[in-house]
């Protein structure tokens, strides 16, 4: 039995970079997946005081934050190497990270995929289409720079996959399910070719959202 456990609800693209990077390292764990709605209770809060996705627990030791995870099981868990040992592709990687976490999930990622995907499929709301239109801008800045930042690598950092690109393309392959993902996608130089090649991964084929996500718009 594994001694790894992660909480959250399937289908969010942090709860799948933590599933994809267990699989990377060839991990086990256990998927304690919720419902919607859970993850604003008091059990689950006393895991996560903030009611995000995800929490993740080893061997009793309780931590969330996505990018904390992965880089602890990175730290752990040493093989394969998920972090470049060259500082400026290192660099690069906190880099992208950060644009994912700063602009592209809350002012891009979020709105777009929250009122195109999640609520209209999931939770039976009708999507918000001025907060869709208000976030393309951000979302065509971010990809922009992001294929910028891929230039003619394989992977995002060079040749081998960080967790820049576990993260990236978790989220990206998340908002491909609708149109203006795949537009947004389509608009880029490399980018496309590297997701497709990510979400061709083990890990990834592994670790599909919930059907009902993957419904083309
Ligand atoms: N900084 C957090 C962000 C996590 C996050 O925003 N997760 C989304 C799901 S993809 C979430 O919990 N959304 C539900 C909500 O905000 O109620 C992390 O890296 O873990």
């Amino acid at each position: 039995m594994s001694n790894i456990e992660i909480y959250g609800i399937p289908g969010s693209p942090f709860l799948r970079s933590v599933e994809v990077t267990l699989h990377e390292k060839g991990l086990d764990y256990q998927l304690r997946a919720m419902k919607p709605g859970e993850h604003k209770q008091p059990e689950y809060l006393a895991r996560h005081p903030f009611g995000r996705i995800p929490a993740f627990e080893h061997a009793g030791f309780a931590i969330y934050e996505t990018q904390a995870i992965l880089r602890y099981v990175d730290d752990v868990f040493p093989t394969p190497p998920l972090t470049p040992g060259n500082p400026k592709a290192r660099a690069r990687m906190n880099q992208m990270i950060g644009i994912l976490e700063w602009y592209y999930f809350p002012k891009a990622a979020a709105p777009i995929g929250f009122n195109r995907i999640i609520g209209p499929r999931l939770l039976g709301m009708a999507g918000d289409e001025a907060a869709i239109a208000e976030a393309m801008p951000m979302a065509r800045t971010c990809f922009a720079e992001f294929d910028n930042l891929l230039g003619d690598k394989f992977y995002l950092t060079g040749d081998s996959v960080s967790l820049a690109d576990i993260m990236l393309a978790s989220q990206l392959a998340l908002l491909g399910e609708c149109a203006e993902g795949r537009e947004l996608i389509g608009e880029t130089a490399a980018l496309s070719g590297w997701l497709r090649r990510m979400v061709a991964r083990p890990s990834f084929a592994a670790t599909q959202p919930p059907a009902v996500l993957r419904e083309a718009a």
